[in-house]
């Protein structure tokens, strides 16, 4: 498999995660750079990241490929969904979270201050509400489903790192609720391995 994707994406990070989970191998085209911008154009309109590619088949989106990797290598050590609808609500609002940071790192890198428009509160406002509700979907901390590392798990783990390494989102007022989450898979090797860093 061919893997579209920067080493600081929170979406390929995902993708990354679930294949060393699954074994599954990739070789990585990395689009930060003209020539990976390029080849990703190439292959997706969308000209987002992750994109796979395996022989005759493209496929966009992180959730997809994800699907893919689960559905032709298993679930490795991961937890797979008790209630793919409920996981699929968590994952949802982990990607609205995300989406909006990701907007105001965007309009950041501009040169603008996302935070002079009623826009980047409304952001804020946004990762804070869908933090608070995660807090008490997760049922995290002792014998809650933090003991497993399934997909939720995994989103919103490279959300909150991605959020830290860009400095977009004071993520720490979150400690109580997902500290133990953090510090219980921070030397999985799947993560650590992973972390976001400029290419
Ligand atoms: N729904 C997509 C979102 C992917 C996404 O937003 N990727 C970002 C990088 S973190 C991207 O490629 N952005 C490029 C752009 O917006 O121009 C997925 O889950 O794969």
């Amino acid at each position: 498999m061919k893997l579209y994707g920067t080493t600081t994406s929170p979406f390929v990070r995902r993708v990354r995660v679930v294949a060393a989970e699954v074994g599954a191998t990739f070789e990585m085209i990395n689009t930060a750079a003209d020539d990976g911008q390029a080849a990703l154009r190439r292959v997706s309109p969308i000209w987002k990241v992750p994109v796979a590619e395996m022989g005759e088949r493209i496929i966009y989106d992180s959730r997809v490929i994800i699907d893919w990797l689960t559905t032709f290598h298993g679930w490795g050590d991961l937890r797979a969904p008790a209630d793919r609808w409920r996981d699929a609500n968590l994952v949802n609002a982990i990607d609205g979270a995300l989406e909006s940071g990701v907007q105001m790192f965007y309009l950041r890198r501009e040169g603008l201050d996302p935070m002079t428009l009623p826009f980047g509160q409304r952001q804020l406002d946004r990762m804070a509400a869908i933090f608070e509700w995660l807090a008490g979907e997760l049922e995290l901390g002792p014998g809650g489903s933090g003991d497993g590392l399934g997909l939720p798990e995994i989103s919103l783990l490279a959300t909150l790192d991605w959020l830290d390494f860009r400095d977009v989102y004071p993520t720490a007022k979150h400690d109580a609720a997902f500290g133990a989450l953090r510090a219980a898979h921070r030397e999985r090797p799947s993560l650590a391995t992973t972390r976001p860093l400029v290419s």
